[in-house]
C-alpha cells in the first residue's frame, strides 16, 4: 500500500485496539473456523468513537479516488456505519444518498425490505469486516434484486481468509473472490498483514504471544 494508506492502516490498528474492538482470545467466527482474533465494531460505542471511525473510512474512500453513486449499510452492523459514513463524506463535500435493509419481512421479496433512499446507480455497500465473504454475497444478492449496481464495498478489517462456498474452503481470500469473480471493488482500511505489522513492530514484547496465534491462523486459512 501507498505510505498514507500504511499510515492510516496502523492508526486504524491502534484506535481498534484502544477501543477495545479488536482483541485477542478465542474466538468461534462465523464460518466456523476457531479465531485469535475479533473485530466488534459493536464496540464503537459512543459518539466520538463511532465518528472518528467514520473518518477512517471517510478517508479511505476519498484517497481511493472511488466513484459510486450512493451508500447501502447492511443490517445490523452495515446500519450505523452506512449512516455515520454517509455523514462524514457530506461533511467533507461529498453528499450521496443512503440506504439500508431490515432482516425481517424476508417473506416478501428478496432478502428484506429496504429503507431510506431508493437503490440505484452503483452502490457502494459500507460494512465491518470481511471474513469468508457470507455476508457481501447476501448485500450483493439485496442491491441486484433491487435493480442497482453493486459496485464497491468498503470494510474496516479486511481478514485475508481463504473463503467457503456451502461451508468448503476453496483456494482464494474473499476478497478476490469479490475483487476478480464479482468484480467489485473493495477497499480495507486495514488488512491481517497491517495487523501483523502493528504486532511486529511493538517495542514492549507483550504482544509477541498474540502475533503467534495470529501467524499460526494465516497459516492455516489465510
Ligand atoms: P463473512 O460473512 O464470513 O465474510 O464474515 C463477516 C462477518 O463476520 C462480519 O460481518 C461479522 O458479522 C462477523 N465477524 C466479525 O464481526 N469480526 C470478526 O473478526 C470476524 C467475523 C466473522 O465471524 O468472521
Amino acid at each position: 500500500a501507498e505510505k498514507g494508506g500504511e499510515d492510516l492502516a496502523q492508526r486504524f490498528v491502534q484506535f481498534a485496539l484502544d477501543a477495545g474492538v479488536l482483541r485477542f482470545g478465542e474466538f468461534k467466527i462465523k464460518s466456523g473456523r476457531m479465531s485469535p482474533y475479533f473485530f466488534n465494531a459493536g464496540l464503537f460505542d459512543d459518539g466520538l468513537k463511532l465518528a472518528r471511525l467514520a473518518e477512517f473510512y471517510a478517508e479511505r474512500l476519498l484517497a481511493s479516488g472511488l466513484e459510486f453513486d450512493m451508500i447501502f449499510g447492511p443490517a445490523y452492523k452495515g446500519i450505523p456505519l452506512g449512516a455515520t459514513v454517509a455523514a462524514e463524506l457530506a461533511r467533507r463535500g461529498r453528499n450521496v444518498p443512503f440506504a439500508y435493509n431490515r432482516k425481517e419481512a424476508k417473506a416478501h421479496g428478496e432478502g428484506g425490505s429496504l429503507v431510506g433512499a431508493p437503490l440505484k446507480g452503483r452502490v457502494l455497500i459500507v460494512d465491518d469486516v470481511m471474513s469468508a465473504g457470507t455476508a457481501v454475497r447476501e448485500s450483493i444478492a439485496i442491491i441486484e434484486a433491487a435493480g442497482a449496481t453493486p459496485h464497491a464495498v468498503a470494510i474496516a478489517l479486511d481478514r485475508q481468509e481463504k473463503a467457503t462456498e456451502n461451508g468448503v474452503d476453496v483456494d482464494h481470500s474473499a476478497v478476490q473472490y469479490v475483487r476478480n469473480q464479482l468484480g467489485l471493488q473493495v477497499l480495507a482500511i486495514a488488512t491481517l498483514d497491517d495487523l501483523l505489522h502493528y504486532l511486529s513492530g511493538r517495542p514492549d514484547n507483550s504482544l509477541d504471544a498474540h502475533r503467534e496465534g495470529v501467524l499460526a491462523y494465516r497459516a492455516r486459512y489465510g
